[in-house]
């Protein structure tokens, strides 16, 4: 009956946020106003990704569709939605996109106190292929209102106020913490409300599972082939753990939080700071995970200690359970002591 009692209980993620907001009498609601177009690009591209297939099928794709205009790539019509959705609340200042090469910074007319990065589609190579895909996004929040700068988003990522994914799968799933502990909400389509189906997600302090594209293995690094080692044969007489990449950040990150285990992307000699980039994959993925009792790693230092310098700057990263972390830590402390 618990589906029943969401139905009649209705908490939709904007009173989820509404009541989180009561706990801040001095707020204005920006950060709700903020919140909901952020949530209204999710159920736009959700019903725009569930389309792409049949729009492939129908001939919409590709060249022109049947009013002769150029069918947008997924990835460029999401992050068109999230820009115009950003903008037009009204909230935000500088957005950051893992699709525009600039920062934008929004209009003085229409400025407000957040900054916002974002991967408005991430894994959108998966589209074809039915693979779940995500929207990732992080929130910073000015500190005054002098005139934005790309410093106001060069911060640490425990700087964050906010970070989440929604997810674009069987089902349209929307994880979200915002600094008390991560939730999670399902679309309900015949609403158009997400509805919360997960509350206050912890991830498994230790798991089974180790997720890395192992095709990467002849490039990597001494501690990272050690813990991947550790992990297929253990020498504690503790059974192997499973592999499983998906190869699409939001579905790995996803399954790691529910059913813990560790997700790796690793430096390696042709990538030597990983492929993930800081500020709207590894912080956002980072936050949730710390807020849901795990932690994240670059090989150096704690991720949301990472100061970025630059808008697409990338990290290696090892996030996930607790324990497995530090597994993989204590190889790196091993291996700085021996340089
Ligand atoms: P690789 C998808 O292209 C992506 O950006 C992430 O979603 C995913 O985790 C990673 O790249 C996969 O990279 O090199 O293993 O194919």
């Amino acid at each position: 009956h618990a589906a029943d009692a969401h139905r009649t209980d209705l908490m939709t993620i904007t009173r989820f946020v509404l009541n989180e907001q009561s706990k801040y009498p001095e707020s204005r609601g920006d950060f709700t106003i903020l919140l909901n177009h952020i949530v209204l690009g999710c159920k736009f591209v959700c019903s725009a990704v569930n389309k792409a297939g049949l729009a492939k099928l129908i001939g919409l794709a590709g060249e022109t569709n049947v009013q002769g205009e150029e069918q947008k790539k997924l990835d460029v019509l999401s992050n068109e939605v999230f820009v115009k959705a950003l903008v037009s609340s009204g909230r935000t200042c500088i957005l950051v996109s893992e699709e525009d090469e600039e920062a934008t910074f929004v209009d003085p007319s229409k400025r407000g106190r957040y900054c916002v990065v974002f991967d408005p589609l991430d894994g959108s190579s998966n589209i074809d292929c039915g693979v779940s895909i995500g929207t990732i996004f992080g929130i910073y929040m000015m500190k005054d209102n002098h005139e934005p700068t790309l410093d106001d988003v060069l911060q640490p990522g425990k700087q964050m106020l906010a970070a989440g994914y929604c997810m674009y799968g069987s089902s349209c799933t929307l994880v979200l913490s915002t600094g008390g502990g991560v939730n999670g909400f399902t679309l309900d389509p015949s609403l158009g409300e997400f509805l919360l189906t997960h509350p206050d997600i912890k991830i498994p302090k230790k798991g089974k599972i180790y997720s890395v594209n192992e095709g990467n293995a002849k490039n990597w690094d001494g501690p990272t082939a050690k813990y991947v080692e550790k992990c297929k044969f253990p020498k504690d007489g503790s059974s192997p753990k499973s592999l499983r990449y998906i190869g699409s950040m939001v579905a790995d990150v996803h399954r790691t939080l529910l059913y813990g285990g560790i997700f790796l992307y690793p430096a390696d000699k042709k990538s030597p700071s990983g492929k993930l980039r800081v500020l709207y994959e590894v912080f956002p993925m980072s936050f949730l995970m710390e807020q849901a009792g795990g932690q994240a790693f670059t090989g150096k230092q704690r991720a949301l200690d990472l100061v970025p310098t630059k808008i697409h700057e990338r990290s290696p990263i090892f996030l996930g359970s607790f324990d497995d972390v530090e597994d993989i830590k204590a190889l790196y402390a091993a291996e700085g002591k021996k340089e």
